[in-house]
């Protein structure tokens, strides 16, 4: 489509490009002066920082006011990809290289004195609106809508606080406050004449509307306004800009502030204060479900928000409700937004006054739902008395819905009592609640897992009975990653050598590293292979160095887990693998032994109690190790606090070694996978989630496989697993064990340690035991291979030579195919200047 735009700047204009270094430092010049108040010789990098994000927000900003306009022009289906969560990351750098003005910019630096760009970058605080896997997916996602020129909004939480930062505290995780807005975040822009009221407790009262139809309405106890901030999310060196947006709750004063005059202020300023408080501050757990109040108010608010915004957006338009469906595709992350069933349906018969066939075929034909987890304890289930309280109507129009839904069901299954139990979204067993993934999956058109593993066991253990009634209904769509921030940002030193090499079609195109494999025999080009990696990881070493005190030598195999820390990912049997190496060290049994950095990174739930201690235990481990003389120039270990998007960018790059060591089945994909395969680093890992894609894509003799497989779990845990049977036949683990239990990691302190080892040793919940022999076997693999540089260089060119399948424009193209039938809209800008 051709959008003509009346803009004072049009920077999209080839002609006008204002995209020089000059234009840029110009534009910092202004920003400076006029929006910072500060002048040039005073300026601090934060205020340099402000000033080129300012001159680059300008330079997006036609893009932007074109997508809102797209928004409206489009014919064809919008997505709204709603999700509690996105973890998008620091946005300078990479809207530099969307624009494709890192050089200009760097240009316009240098003529204010800074040589390094890094130095500017490094001052973003990146906004921490998510957890992990989940959210860092959503961010994924809309960068490549964006990039295949998908109109998307991403819909979501303006949290004030976001996940906590980390810091490590006599080797414990302590938790501090993340309050990324106080120095100003230059990449929003609020739009309160956008903003939206959402209701909560209170009543419903039927009533007969003008026809005499019998009607409800539901009258709240309070309310909260949704302020709209958007920030724009730049597609990779095309016209098209999508956006996020973010809700930030406010007060609605217009009511109950009356209570002013009535005397009862200080009633009225709670109310105020109360509803503030709902876009506070994300929830930092990533596993359990705990049920909060206050929760299941945010995942309304935001959710209610986007909804009436997708209707007034059709509104405007002049569109009928009734094609609600044919203009937007509703996609809900995980169940978190899995409230927008029930409250869409509000919205149609309540509202809009439609009858319960219309409304609900738009519904069903407007939302699908991507399932991240089969852990029972992370599937979210709310009490009936606290969501009744919280939303009655909702809680009304659910029971009709699943009223309608059992009916069907037993038509099918007449007489089968204990199907209707298992898929009811009643939970009828113990305390009555709902299960959001049952509504979810009742409502949607399609329900996707992550990963082919991950689908399958969506259908054969999660949800057997749903998949009988509905097969076309389960799909799976393997997640992906971007591979611009992720490679072309991050690692620039391989992006240098693969533009030269393969040209820079592999941007866009990922597949095209598949063209690295004409230099698989090639032995100078696998030398340049290396040395880039070598001067990545000398870059990590110096931030180790800075961080921790701990001198690296960067020639030694990076060894790195990366992610959430959790029982089931198993940081745990990481780390009595560290001691195994320690110990055959310090026996006189290292030979053949490659010398290893081993780094850990990872931000534990704060209620976590397995969790934590397990980052006790890893830099217990590290302190006694880097301490020994013995271990000098073999062994290090590394725990880097405060792990987040930033930190990932220095860590994929520079890794040689992938830890994706989960229980097999509890893993639903994994992306942390992907980036290190993209960037080189071989995978050490179970047959887990996107690992076994990874290992068809890689090649099974370029994959470090070992453990159990789902299966072999399950049947282990069927017929009863005893881990303390397996120490007598395990030497080698009962000397760890004995080290650890004498206190050798915690300064002769033998109880510190104590519930984890009594875990591994009782339950042993996920395996751990059961698996570590054939760990170790697998890590003497890595070692052998690392011992021979040329084939090592020649597997690490093969998984970034076959990652391509791992880009996150595949997972996009097949949401948009299968799911969504949306289709790219390319933007022409055209400016009317004067
Ligand atoms: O989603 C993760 C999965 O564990 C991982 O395997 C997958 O690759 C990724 C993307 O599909 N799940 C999460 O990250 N989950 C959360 O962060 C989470 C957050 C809040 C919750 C529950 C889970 O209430």
């Amino acid at each position: 489509s051709n959008l003509r735009l009346p803009t004072p700047g049009c920077y999209a204009d080839p002609d006008r490009s204002g995209l020089t270094a000059e234009n840029v430092f110009d534009g910092m010049t202004e920003h400076l002066f006029y929006t910072l108040g500060k002048l040039a010789p005073t300026a601090s990098r934060h205020d340099l920082y402000m000033a080129l994000s300012y001159a680059v927000r300008d330079r997006l900003m036609t893009r932007y006011l074109a997508g809102i306009e797209a928004l409206s022009a489009t014919p064809t289906r919008v997505v709204a990809y709603l999700s509690a969560e996105f973890l998008i990351g620091p946005q300078l750098g990479n809207n530099l290289l969307m624009l494709g003005i890192q050089q200009e910019a760097a240009e316009a630096l240098r003529r204010f004195g800074i040589n390094d760009i890094n130095e500017i970058l490094d001052v973003e605080e990146e906004p921490g609106l998510g957890n992990g896997g989940l959210g860092r997916l959503a961010a994924c996602f809309l960068e490549s809508l964006a990039s295949l020129e998908i109109p998307a909004t991403g819909y979501g939480i303006r949290y004030e606080f976001g996940i906590f930062d980390q810091l490590i505290r006599d080797g414990w995780q302590v938790e501090i406050t993340d309050k990324w807005l106080k120095s100003g975040w230059p990449w929003e822009l609020p739009h309160p004449d956008q903003a939206c009221f959402v209701g909560f407790g209170g009543h419903t009262e039927s009533y007969r509307d003008e026809h005499g139809s019998y009607r409800v309405r539901w009258i709240p106890a309070e309310h909260a306004i949704g302020i709209p901030h958007d920030v724009p999310v730049l597609g990779y060196r095309v016209n098209t800009c999508d956006r996020l947006r973010l809700w930030r709750a406010d007060a609605a004063e217009s009511f109950d502030f009356y209570a002013f005059n009535s005397g009862d202020y200080y009633g009225a300023v709670e109310e105020k204060v109360g509803s503030e408080t709902l876009s506070k501050v994300l929830y930092p757990n990533d596993g359990t479900d705990e049920g909060r109040r206050l929760r299941l108010k945010q995942q309304h608010f935001f959710v209610s928000c986007s909804l009436q915004d997708m209707i007034r957006n059709l509104d405007a338009r002049g569109i009928p409700i009734t094609d609600f469906p044919d203009h937007w595709a509703v996609q809900l992350n995980d169940t978190h937004p899995a409230i927008a069933v029930a409250e869409l349906m509000r919205l149609l018969l309540d509202d809009k006054h439609l009858d319960w066939e219309v409304a609900w075929n738009i519904t069903s034909r407007a939302l699908s739902y991507t399932n991240h987890t089969l852990l029972p304890e992370a599937l979210e289930k709310w009490g009936l008395g606290l969501f009744g309280s919280l939303l009655p109507r909702h809680l009304e129009l659910i029971y009709e819905i699943n009223r309608r839904f059992l009916q069907q069901v037993r038509l099918k299954y007449p007489g089968n009592e204990q199907i209707l139990r298992k898929v009811s979204i009643i939970d009828e067993e113990g305390d009555k609640a709902v299960r959001m993934a049952n509504l979810a999956t009742v409502a949607s058109h399609h329900v996707n897992g992550v990963a082919a593993l991950h689908s399958e066991l969506v259908k054969t253990e999660l949800f057997p009975e749903f998949a009988a009634l509905w097969p076309e209904k389960f799909t799976n769509v393997t997640n992906g990653v971007t591979p611009r921030r992720w490679v072309a940002l991050a690692n620039p030193q391989l992006s240098a050598l693969l533009n030269e090499s393969i040209g820079t079609g592999w941007i866009n195109r990922l597949d095209e590293l598949r063209r690295l494999e004409q230099f698989v025999d090639d032995s100078s080009f696998l030398e340049r292979w290396e040395a880039t990696k070598l001067g990545v990881k000398g870059q990590l070493s110096r931030y180790i160095h800075r961080h921790t005190g701990v001198l690296v030598d960067p020639t030694s195999l990076f060894d790195v887990q990366v992610k959430r820390i959790h029982e089931y990912k198993r940081q745990h049997l990481n780390a009595l693998q560290v001691v195994a190496q320690y110990l055959r060290i310090k026996n006189g049994q290292a030979e053949g032994m490659a010398p290893r950095t081993v780094i850990f990174g990872g931000k534990a739930a704060p209620g976590y109690y397995m969790a934590k201690l397990i980052i006790r235990f890893i830099n217990g481990i590290a302190e006694t190790i880097n301490a020994d003389p013995d271990m000098e120039g073999r062994l290090r270990v590394i725990f880097l606090a405060d792990y987040n998007v930033k930190l990932g960018e220095r860590v994929y790059p520079a890794s040689d070694l992938s830890e994706q060591i989960s229980t097999a089945g509890k893993e639903a994909s994994g992306t942390g996978n992907m980036k290190f395969a993209m960037n080189g680093a071989l995978t050490i890992g179970t047959l887990d989630g996107a690992n076994v894609e990874i290992r068809e894509q890689v090649g099974a003799e370029n994959f470090f496989l070992f453990g159990k497989t789902a299966e072999e779990i399950s049947a282990l845990s069927q017929s009863g697993y005893r881990p303390w049977e397996l120490i007598g036949g395990m030497p080698e683990l009962a000397e760890i064990l004995r080290l650890v239990e004498q206190g050798h990691f915690s300064n002769g302190d033998g109880d510190l340690f104590r519930p984890l080892l009594q875990n591994l040793t009782g339950r042993d919940p996920f395996f751990v035991l059961a698996d570590f022999n054939d760990y170790l076997r697998a890590q003497s693999e890595v070692d052998l291979a690392w011992a021979d540089r040329g084939r090592w260089n020649r597997m690490s060119l093969l998984n970034s030579a076959r990652s391509g399948f791992f880009s996150s424009d595949r997972s996009i193209r097949d949401y948009a195919e299968r799911i969504w039938k949306a289709e790219s809209f390319p933007v022409t800008i055209t400016c009317e200047l004067d």
